[in-house]
């Protein structure tokens, strides 16, 4: 733990009162939403600008103290978890927008500049920041870049890595370092942004990053079917996105439905209840793609792919039909749920989520496993809420031989073991289900470069 003399120094490097070490603003400030690894911070330091965090970066690599990025602490792998008396960076002084151009089509933002603070810019510019995902309210840029964030419309717009035009970075040398300027061609070298995109901030600290913008969707309209199985899940995706530019496809199972309708604010998507609920959706762009949608609903019908389906009439509908699927995370987090984010390739789906879900409901068939996800970019997060019989220990201790399961069944299917959330620290001992030990020793030796002194967020992704 370091001591009262460099919290002192540490201070002068920052405006007054940005330096907290009060057991409240540790507490808050050195975790994220996972709940596994207690916060132990030692400091929480707000820098306001560039020179700052690059001041304290300099006094870390001077004094050898570990540094922890903090975001809207939003992430669900313990990536912005202080648990062993490092100082924790946080960005919420960082908030603000500094350019826009209109012909670029491009935003240049500080790091602390809320997710939803960006798309509703985007649209006050009659253009579309396209990433989002149920946490977009608080998540950071700073932080979505960290993590590569995924979310909801991957399988038409691609990662937040896509969005990346330039970034401004402090490696974990102390150096600063304006990555690729916002250009879009620029062929001189290793693009050294894109190690930066997902590196949890284990590389160096988003200081500024210019993100691209996109044109709006035009009458956004979403479609939930009610399916019988897992099989039905991919022809209904691939029957819909052969005649339409789908901008999402996800899914969840009855049993998160069950949970989302036992709240009571948000309306069933119709009468019959289905084991399996797909939501897709598209741009209505002409009567004709209307139509299409339409026809293709009573094709999968005739197939017996569907059973019921919906297809939204209004804004409002349209916003109710996605809550059916965004607000699932927010819905079980009471119930303890043990998480996976995991991914296989859209082909290899179908036989994975069933050979997972034996595999789970012979070993533990007390436990309520409940499946959603970003089904169209081969990404499932599996839950299971621990059940009232058994302690938070005894519960996790079982899921510890679920993730065994979980990852060597990944691997069997070449998969990742974290599809979007990061490896953090709850990933970390996994990591060799989806990588080799050539790549971690490749991405080690990265890190020896830009951090020598190995202060950034050590032990994230890798020990
Ligand atoms: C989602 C949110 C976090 C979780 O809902 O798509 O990424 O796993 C998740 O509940
Ligand atoms: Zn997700």
């Amino acid at each position: 733990m370091i001591d009262a003399v460099l919290i002192d120094e540490l201070k002068t490097l920052v405006e007054p009162g940005k330096v907290l070490t009060d057991a409240d603003s540790l507490n808050t400030y050195g975790k994220d939403w996972t709940r596994q690894f207690a916060p132990a911070p030692a400091a929480i330091v707000f820098p306001k600008s560039i020179e700052e965090v690059q001041a304290v970066v300099r006094w870390a690599n001077q004094h050898k103290v570990a540094l922890v990025p903090s975001g809207g602490r939003t992430g669900l792998s313990a990536a912005a978890v202080a648990a062993h008396g490092e100082v924790v960076v946080a960005f919420d002084y960082m908030n603000r927008i500094l350019a826009f151009d209109e012909v670029d089509r491009s935003v240049t933002c500080q790091p602390g500049v809320v997710t939803e603070q960006l798309q509703n810019f985007a649209e006050e510019k009659r253009l579309y920041y396209p990433v989002d995902f149920a946490s977009a309210g608080s998540s950071q840029i700073g932080g979505n870049i960290g993590t590569n964030a995924g979310g909801i419309k991957v399988i038409r717009y691609g990662m937040t890595r896509n969005w990346v035009a330039g970034l401004k970075v402090i490696t974990g040398a102390g150096e600063l370092l304006e990555l690729n300027k916002g250009l879009i061609k620029n062929a001189t070298g290793y693009d050294l942004r894109q190690l930066f995109i997902g590196a949890e901030g284990t590389l160096g600290f988003v200081v500024e990053a210019t993100m691209r913008l996109e044109r709006q969707p035009k009458n956004l309209t979403a479609m939930v079917l009610g399916l019988p199985d897992f099989d039905a899940l991919m022809p209904t995706l691939h029957a819909f996105q052969n005649r339409l530019d789908l901008t999402a496809f996800e899914f969840f199972s009855d049993r998160c439905l069950d949970k989302i309708l036992a709240r009571g604010d948000i309306p069933a998507p119709f009468e019959s209840h289905c084991p399996f609920y797909a939501l897709l959706e598209f741009e209505a762009l002409s009567e004709e793609v209307a139509n299409a949608a339409l026809e293709l609903f009573e094709h999968c019908v005739e197939q017996g792919w569907v059973l019921d389906g919906v297809i939204s009439q209004s804004e409002q509908q349209l916003k109710n039909l996605w809550r059916l699927r965004e607000d699932i995370s927010e819905t079980i987090a009471p119930f303890t749920p043990y998480k996976n984010d995991i991914s296989v390739t859209v082909s290899r789906v179908p036989a994975f989520l069933k050979e997972l879900d034996a595999i789970v409901a012979a070993n533990y068939p007390d436990f309520e496993v409940l499946w959603y996800g970003h089904i169209g970019d081969g990404n499932l997060h599996l839950n299971i809420l621990k059940p009232d019989n058994l302690s938070r220990d005894e519960f996790f201790a079982r899921c510890a031989t679920v993730n065994k399961w979980v990852f060597e069944t990944v691997e069997r299917y070449n998969g990742s073991i974290s599809a979007e959330h990061g490896v953090g620290m709850t990933k970390r001992d996994y990591l060799g289900y989806s990588r080799s030990a050539a790549e971690i020793a490749c991405m080690k030796a990265i890190k020896a470069v830009f951090d020598p002194n190995g202060i950034m967020n050590p032990g994230k992704i890798f020990v």
